[in-house]
């Protein structure tokens, strides 16, 4: 297995930035290799080859243009807030992150950045139980180009930085503001809670005011969106008017004529 060149200092907190050229995930790596990581540590791969998104789907990265990082987090307990909220919290950071690009983006729960319509992020939260460990996952395409995902059907259209802005972005900048980003929204959750993240997560939600369908393994409910509540969990009004929980699921615009 490739050693990774690893940098002090430069994950999230005072954590390790270990780089690879090449793993199967960075979530897997993270998970295989608890045991040596810290609080912090950041695993990054120019080139994932088996990268996955949530329910065991696959997350597409070519080499170099798509940003694979996983941040260790050991939080001090598991009934933590930050534990139920994490995914939430990578994708507000995300979203500021490309706002200091100038790049509109918008989150849309669970765990989905998109900029005009379209995915340019994902995120995958896994825990570990043994260690208490937290893997945060996050995909950004940055400097992906219109085809290279079309090997395959994706659940939603996609794109990029470099596809919004027409021109390419220096990898290790991006990983750096992302880090940065991170770090900052981290805090700020942790400090002033629910009521900043539900504050925050409104003022982006691709979902606000909208009609839709969420799809769990119990099967689809349908109704009025209503945003998040105190623990990070989607709130619909269903059609008999009662509000519905969830803590998973996917969820689609109800398209009405
Ligand atoms: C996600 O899952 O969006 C979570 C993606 C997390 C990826 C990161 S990369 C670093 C770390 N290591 C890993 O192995 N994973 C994490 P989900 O909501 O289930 O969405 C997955 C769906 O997104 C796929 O089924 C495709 O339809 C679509 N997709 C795959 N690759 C994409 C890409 N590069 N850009 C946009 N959409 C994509």
């Amino acid at each position: 297995m490739e050693q990774p060149e690893i940098v002090e200092n430069a994950g999230l907190w005072d954590g390790r930035l270990l780089t690879f050229e090449s793993l199967p995930s960075t979530n897997q790596w993270a998970l295989d290799n608890i045991g040596s990581c810290l609080h912090g540590d950041v695993i990054w791969a120019a080139r994932q080859t088996a990268g996955r998104g949530r329910f065991l789907r696959k997350w597409l990265s070519p080499a170099n243009r798509c940003l694979t990082v996983s941040v260790v987090i050991q939080p001090e307990s598991p009934d933590d807030f930050m534990v139920k909220t994490i995914a939430q919290t990578g994708a507000l950071a995300v979203r500021s992150t490309l706002e200091k690009y100038s790049i509109k983006a918008m989150v849309k729960w669970p765990n989905d950045v998109l900029v005009n319509g379209r995915k340019i992020a994902g995120i995958l939260a896994e825990s570990e139980s043994q260690a208490g460990a937290l893997i945060l996952g996050i995909g950004l395409n940055v400097n992906l180009v219109p085809g290279d995902l079309s090997c395959a059907p994706l659940m939603q259209p996609a794109t990029s930085m470099a596809i919004e802005k027409k021109r390419t972005f220096d990898m290790g900048d991006m990983c750096a503001r992302l880090l940065s980003e991170l770090e900052t929204m981290i805090g700020l959750v942790a400090r002033e809670r629910e009521s900043f993240l539900i504050n925050t997560w409104q003022k982006h939600d691709f979902l606000m005011e909208k009609r839709v369908e969420v799809r769990t393994h119990e099967g689809t409910v349908s109704g009025k969106y209503a945003g998040l509540d105190k623990n990070g969990r989607l709130r619909l009004i269903d059609d008999a008017g009662q509000e519905r929980l969830f803590w998973t699921g996917d969820v689609s615009i109800i398209k009405e004529f």
